[in-house]
């Protein structure tokens, strides 16, 4: 009983955390993405209050250097719209995402709740290696665990986001869909992940991305346990 009660009361006072890990080749956008993410949301009351004008002004002034190691932020998730998410926080991680960093990812797939895998919609020289390197983290054996009786298949939401969607060059999502992406896109999306068009730097989709995952989160609750912080 005493135990009902306290987990009850835990439930009720702290918030429900998510470990989210940013993913994708290097270049693609995860710093930008993350640093965009702390503007928005760093404060409860500054959320999406800023202009999107302004956030992506900041965000150009600032030189985001190649990732070496990791940059992790926590944001209290705030939105206006859907009150029913407003007592969640979520732990950003952002690995380097050079080849020779990427073996170190499946360490952190025990502790992870979901993953935002970001594609350069421009780097078609590398879409191939960065289908393989989607492949392949979507099936290490570190998510195995004794939910899933020890399959190594991802256990987590994955949104796939196709960044640079600002840029001329950016293909397209369904050309992307279509293209050399349509196995992984096609096996994932028949899970419980997704792939949407943006653009970081330009603050365009983060929102509508964020809100996506966060149902996803919390759908995936019983599956991945949030902390409670
Ligand atoms: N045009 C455009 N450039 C972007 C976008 N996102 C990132 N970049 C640029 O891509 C480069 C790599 O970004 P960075 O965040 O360092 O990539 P990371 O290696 O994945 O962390 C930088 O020059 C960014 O300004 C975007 O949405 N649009
Ligand atoms: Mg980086």
């Amino acid at each position: 009983m005493f135990h009902l009660v306290s987990s009850l009361y835990t439930q009720y006072t702290k918030r429900e955390q998510y470990n989210v890990l940013i993913l994708g080749l290097d270049n693609a956008g995860k710093t930008t993405f993350l640093e965009h993410i702390k503007l928005l949301y760093s404060t409860p009351d500054s959320n999406n209050k800023q202009s999107t004008q302004d956030t992506t002004s900041i965000i150009k002034s600032k030189r985001i250097l190649p990732t070496v190691g990791q940059n992790t932020t926590t944001i209290k998730y705030h939105s206006d719209e859907n009150i029913v998410y407003n007592n969640i926080n979520l732990k950003f991680w952002d690995l380097g995402g050079q080849k020779s960093l990427r073996n170190m990812w499946s360490r952190y797939y025990s502790s992870c709740h979901g993953i935002i895998f970001i594609i350069d919609s421009t780097d078609t020289d590398r879409f191939q290696e960065c289908y393989e390197t989607l492949m392949t983290l979507s099936h290490d054996e570190n998510w195995g665990d004794e939910n899933n009786n020890y399959e190594s298949t991802v256990n987590v939401p994955i949104l796939m986001m196709a960044n640079k969607q600002d840029l001329p060059q950016a293909i397209d999502l369904v050309t992307l869909k279509t293209g050399v992406f349509i196995q992984v896109v096609s096996e994932l999306e028949a899970t419980d992940s997704k792939l949407l068009p943006v653009s970081v730097l330009e603050n365009q989709g983060i929102k509508e991305s964020l809100e996506w995952l966060i149902s996803r989160l919390v759908y995936n609750k019983a599956n991945k346990q949030p902390e409670y912080r």
